[in-house]
């Protein structure tokens, strides 16, 4: 089997429990077939002299990884990828900063990466780049000679061309992308955007449904929805430590509702919104009635930025006003945890609450909507309300989908999954579980490696197979 190199902005510590859904589903496959993950270990040093890439072994896999210095913190993460493209994939012009310094600690830091890769890398490797802060990495390893299929997810939206394009530096971040030979999307949308992007502003063409021809140079585009592990998920959700976490939640005795939404602390989650919609169903209902209580977790993200700060100190007036206006004796009806919590805490969690609430302004997929339904109890699931801005929504059809922006619209969803009928639970459910099985992790993972094991140009691009396995089965 040929080697797998994965890149990515953060490598995955395998001793923490706290990693998200991704990070473990890839550390996973990894483990299981072998391979090479590279990228940041999460730690910041004052100067270049000390970010010598170190290896760590992990099962079959090899970890190598290297500390950012403070200037490429700040320029780098989060600088150009944090306050310049994040905002932009997430249609936020409003909050996106721009300086050349960033712009050039991006340059610096992809070309660092690049350099301490290639000498890593064997002929027959596949190399899979992740997401938007590696975006001309691709180019880079090709200025090194690198001829090997390199792949590219987009974990994150990708906007209309309309929107991009007020990203300064759009033109050589898409020339420099066009460098791999698979890109991969969320959502059809997110591949649309895109092909209308390379066809209307650099000249190129669409080939078939998933190949675009760019002046000569052949590219695929593929949308490869994420999913999750489900029966690791379902298997946590059921074990003790879930229980007791369940056990200590719920006030023995009384009925009731607990909702609850799992979230980095990010503006694109739509948590101030979220929260107003909550005070608009308590408002629904009857003075003194007690119908539901929201758990929200806010893990911690980027804090140094101050959009981030704004959005925490929003919460936190949002949240204190809630529960000073309803609040009582025996009952805080929004409980915001701005921690992070371990994972199967959050299983027992999910579990434990008649609603999901998942409700970004957008986001490209949204893998805790999958975990809630993972999670549930079959014979008395709970209801995943959903945003029609998270990829998820396109395929989660049996879930409410609401519209973030509306409050009133998403107060009305949470009343009507409280008064559902257990039947039309059990109804909704089932075939979400379908489909977050037929969409899971590893049909992620396989989809997306296959399409890019047959993309030959670089070897020999007069046999170009432009075979259509870019979408995902
Ligand atoms: C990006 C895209 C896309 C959250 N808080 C805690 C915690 N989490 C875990 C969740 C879930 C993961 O983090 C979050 O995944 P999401 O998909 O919801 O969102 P992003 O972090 O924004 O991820 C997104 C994803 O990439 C994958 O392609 O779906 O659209 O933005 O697994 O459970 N985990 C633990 N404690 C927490 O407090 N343990």
């Amino acid at each position: 089997m040929r080697r797998l190199v994965i890149v990515s902005n953060r490598v995955a510590d395998p001793s923490q429990n706290s990693s998200g859904g991704l990070a473990v589903c890839l550390l996973d496959a990894l483990r299981e077939r072998g391979g090479l993950w590279f990228g940041w270990n999460g730690a910041i040093v004052a100067d270049e002299s000390e970010i010598a890439p170190a290896c760590t072994k992990y099962d079959r896999c090899v970890l190598m990884t290297m500390p950012l210095t403070e200037r490429d913190y700040r320029e780098y993460y989060l600088g150009f990828s944090n306050e310049t493209l994040w905002p932009i994939h997430h249609y936020r012009l409003d909050l996106a900063r721009f300086t050349l310094e960033a712009a050039e600690g991006y340059r610096r830091v992809n070309a660092r990466f690049a350099d301490v890769l290639t000498p890593n890398l064997n002929r027959s490797d596949l190399i899979w780049v992740h997401d938007y802060h590696l975006i001309p990495l691709g180019a880079d390893l090709r200025a090194r000679g690198v001829g090997n299929e390199i792949g590219f997810f987009f974990h994150i939206p990708f906007p209309p061309p309309e929107i991009l394009v007020a990203t300064p530096e759009h033109e050589w971040l898409m020339n420099s992308l066009l460098e791999y030979d698979l890109i991969g999307f969320q959502t059809i949308s997110d591949q649309a955007n895109f092909c209308r992007f390379v066809c209307e502003f650099l000249g190129g063409e669409m080939v078939s449904p998933n190949t675009l021809n760019v002046g000569g140079k052949y590219v695929k585009a593929g949308v490869f929805p994420v999913g999750i592990d489900v029966d690791s998920f379902a298997a946590m959700a059921k074990s003790p430590e879930a229980k007791t976490r369940i056990d200590r939640t719920l006030v023995r005795g009384e009925e009731r509702v607990y909702v609850i939404g799992v979230d980095r602390l990010d503006y694109s989650k739509g948590l101030p919104e979220r929260f107003r919609a909550f005070k608009a169903l308590l408002e629904s209902y009857p003075t003194g009635s007690k119908p539901a209580t929201l758990i929200q977790i806010a893990s911690p993200t980027r804090d140094d930025l101050q959009a981030y700060i704004n959005i925490r100190h929003e919460l936190e007036s949002l949240s204190g006003e809630i529960n000073g206006k309803f609040g009582d004796f025996d009952w805080t009806p929004l409980r915001y945890i701005h921690r992070t919590v371990a994972r199967d805490v959050l299983a027992g969690l999910y579990r434990a609450s008649r609603i999901g609430l998942v409700t970004p302004l957008r986001d490209g997929m949204n893998l805790v909507a999958k975990e809630y339904i993972a999670a549930q109890d079959p014979s008395d699931p709970g209801v995943l309300i959903l945003s029609r801005f998270a990829g998820a929504a396109d395929d989660l059809e049996e879930a409410l989908t609401v519209n973030p922006y509306d409050i009133h619209e998403v107060a009305h969803a949470m009343r009507r999954a409280i008064e559902m009928s257990k039947k039309e639970r059990i109804e909704r459910h089932r075939a979400l579980m379908k489909r977050i099985r037929h969409h899971d992790a590893n049909n992620w993972m396989t989809s997306f490696l296959r399409a890019l094991r047959s993309c030959r140009r670089r070897q020999h691009p007069a046999l170009t197979q432009l075979d259509e396995s870019g979408a995902a089965a």
